[in-house]
């Protein structure tokens, strides 16, 4: 019974995906959802981003914490509309929260919507948002062995970013470790070595994202 009420909750969700998937294109928004655990420069990789792409992009943000409008205060100083989502507790965002976050924003494309999801590996990548493309940033200092641990995040990703690379040698962390890890699980994505920091490596991501612009290029 337990399971049989599981997957009601889930297909509801897809549900309004789906509705979320379909309102972006006609907004012309190409929804990305940025999962990580906490910490991993979620926030740093879409201000790069943001500062990146191309003006006539019309781009806006989503934040989701547990609590607080940090994140959401960053992106708001660089210029950019954003919405705040907190869960108040919950530990990953869902589809109804990213169509009310929508309300919200008013946001209109051509652009591209970044969601920046709770900092959590396990429950994000279980929960559709509308997205047409998902990236999962992992950072040097977290270790080699993620996406051995965590492997259906990794497995569902468009893109795999890893970020912090400045701090490469300074912590116990092999990149074939890394490379043979994502590939045990994904065989196809794209594998972007990055320092937000030093905002190195970015400008790759920036190409890949606007190839896959789907209908912000519209
Ligand atoms: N050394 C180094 N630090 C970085 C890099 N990118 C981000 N940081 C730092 O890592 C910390 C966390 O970065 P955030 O961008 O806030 O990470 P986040 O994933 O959004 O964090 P939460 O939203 O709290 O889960 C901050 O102190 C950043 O300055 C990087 O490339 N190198
Ligand atoms: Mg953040
Ligand atoms: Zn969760």
């Amino acid at each position: 019974m337990k399971i049989q009420v599981g997957k009601n909750v889930l297909s509801a969700n897809d549900q309004q995906a789906l509705a979320n998937r379909r309102r972006l294109d006609e907004l012309k928004l190409t929804g990305v959802n940025v999962l990580a655990s906490p910490g991993a420069g979620k926030t740093s990789f879409i201000s790069a981003l943001l500062t990146m792409l191309p003006t006539a992009y019309r781009n806006g943000v989503i934040e989701g914490d547990v609590a607080g409008r940090i994140d959401a205060d960053k992106i708001a100083a660089l210029g950019f509309p954003v919405t705040q989502i907190n869960t108040a507790g919950g530990c990953h965002l869902d589809a109804g929260m990213i169509a009310r976050a929508m309300d919200e924003l008013k946001l209109a494309g051509p652009g591209f919507l970044f969601i920046e999801n709770i900092g959590n590996l396990i429950c994000p990548a279980e929960f559709q948002l509308g997205e047409a493309l998902r990236m999962v940033v992992a950072s040097v200092p977290e270790g080699d062995d993620k996406p051995i641990k965590y492997p259906l995040v990794f497995a569902t990703a468009q893109a795999v970013i890893l970020n912090k690379t400045d701090l490469l040698g300074m912590v116990d962390f092999q990149m074939h470790n890394f490379v043979a890890a994502v590939r045990a699980v994904n065989p196809d994505a794209p594998i972007f070595t990055v320092s937000c920091r030093k905002q190195e490596g970015l400008s790759a991501v920036v190409d890949w994202l606007l190839q896959h612009a789907g209908p912000a290029k519209g």
